[in-house]
Parts: C-alpha cells; structure tokens; sequence
C-alpha cells in the first residue's frame, strides 16, 4: 500500500524535503524507542549460533540481560503511550531471534553478503524482485556505522563511515544473501546532497520492493525538524517505517 497522490504533488511542487525546510511544524513526538508495524516476519532458515553469542549465552542471567536488552532498565523511564494508531512497542526480540539474526549476518560462500552498487536516481537502481530495507536520518547520525556494525561478521564488505557530515552521497545497495537488500542513504539536513530530493524522495516513493525504512534520530539531540519532515513524509507515502533512537556509547 504506497503513495497517495498528494505525494507526486508534493514532489512537483519542489520537493517534500525542501519545500518543508522553510516553514515547518513540530507535528510527532516519540513515546517508546521503537515503532513497529504490525507484522513481524519470521524466516525459516536453519541457524547455527556462533561463537561469539555462545559466550554470551553462557554468561549469568543478570549480566546476559544486561548485555542483550539494555533497554528493559530503560523501560522504566519511559512514559507510557497508549495511542493505538502509533503501533509503540519496545524492541525485544528473542534469544532465538538474535541468534537468527546472528546467522543471518554471517558471511559463508553460500551465503554471500556483498557491496552490490551505488545509484544517484532511482533508475540507476539494481532491478531487484527481494525485499530492500533502507536506513535514513540526518547526516551523520550513524546510517553507514550502523550498517558496518551489522556487516560485522562480514568484515570483507566495505561500507565507509565518516567524522564528516555529507559523506555518502549515492544510495549505496549491499545484499543479504538471497534474503534481501540494504540500502544506506545520503543523509538530509547539514551538508545533503544538492539531488538529495530527486534521489531519496523518488526512492522512497516509488521503489516497488522497499520493505521498511530505518528512521535513525540522534538521541542525543532528539527529533530535529528535518527527521519530522523524514516521519511526515513516511506517514503520508505509508511507508511502514521503524523510528531507532541511536544513544552515543
Ligand atoms: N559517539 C558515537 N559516535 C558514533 C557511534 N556510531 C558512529 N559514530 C560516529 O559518528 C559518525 C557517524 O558517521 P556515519 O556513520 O558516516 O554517518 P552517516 O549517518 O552515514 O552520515 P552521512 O553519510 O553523512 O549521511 C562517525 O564519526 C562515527 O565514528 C556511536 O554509537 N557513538
Ligand atoms: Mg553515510
């Protein structure tokens, strides 16, 4: 279910992103760290958990908690938010899920995670049928970070980080196996690319396989009006999107 009207209006009308910038309200607030669409998908395939979560397996309960779901201390400070259509739930997922997860992103020769292509317009794309996840949010907030920490267990696959706001400047593909495909975007907001518009916008719009977009905010500073125009823009194309609060280490 995607993209109203209104949205290639929007986009006639200069661009959802520039044409907000100017004069803009505060519109969303966040309430729990995650929001989540309905569904969660399972996968089916088998999984072997490696090492590294095996140690972490064994270590007692108290510090095994602490460790995997740093955020149920976090719980309690957070105020409750009841409003149903907001689908506000804290992220947990399960010894099992991230043991899944784990494998997922375990590089084998039959398994092969790779850096597939960069596109600067939507037509450059990959012409891919799987599912696609995209990650945005302000420049540098941590898009490419959290991809390479995710790419961990598959250190051969570059993906480049920098102290420098600006720095992606492509919608950079990598593949998951035959599971699916990430994409890192140029960020908005200090130092976005001057076709930024044309590329993301048009991107999340009209890309036929984008399965969920990864909205990053920088806790430390909060929801900025530029990620309210990124939430606006999600609502009103319905893009099941998930808000993530980054927290500096
Ligand atoms: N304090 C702190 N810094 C981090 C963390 N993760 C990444 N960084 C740093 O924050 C910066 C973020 O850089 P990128 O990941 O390239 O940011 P980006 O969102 O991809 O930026 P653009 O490509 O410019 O849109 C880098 O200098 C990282 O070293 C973290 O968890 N805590
Ligand atoms: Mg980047």
């Amino acid at each position: 279910m995607r993209s109203p009207d209104r949205g290639v209006r929007r986009l006639a009308a200069g661009g959802y992103w520039r044409r907000k910038m100017v004069g803009l309200r505060f519109r969303c607030g966040i309430g729990g760290l995650f929001k989540v669409p309905a569904t969660q998908q399972r996968r089916s395939r088998a999984y072997s958990v490696s090492q590294d979560f095996a140690e972490v397996l064994r270590k007692p309960k108290r510090q095994l908690t602490k460790l995997v779901f740093p955020l149920q201390e976090l719980e309690r400070q957070l105020a409750p938010d009841t409003r149903p259509s907001l689908h506000l739930k804290l992220f947990e997922p399960s010894l099992e899920d991230i043991a899944r997860a784990d494998d997922l992103f375990t590089a084998t020769d039959r398994h092969r995670i790779e850096y597939l292509s960069s596109a600067v317009r939507l037509e450059h794309a990959p012409d891919l049928l799987r599912p696609e996840v995209c990650f945005i949010g302000r420049s540098n907030v941590g898009k490419s970070s959290l991809i390479k920490a995710l790419f961990s267990l598959a250190p051969e696959v570059e993906v480049r980080v920098s102290k420098t706001p600006g720095h992606t400047k492509k919608m950079n593909f990598f593949k998951v196996g035959k599971y699916f495909t990430m994409v890192d975007m140029p960020g908005y907001g200090y130092r976005a690319p001057e076709d930024f518009v044309d590329m993301v916008e048009t991107y999340l719009k009209e890309r036929r396989n984008l399965m969920r977009t990864f909205l990053l905010v920088d806790s430390a500073v909060g929801i900025q009006k530029t990620d309210n125009i990124a939430i606006e823009m999600c609502e009103e194309f319905a893009l099941p999107y998930v808000e993530l609060l980054l927290c500096p280490w």
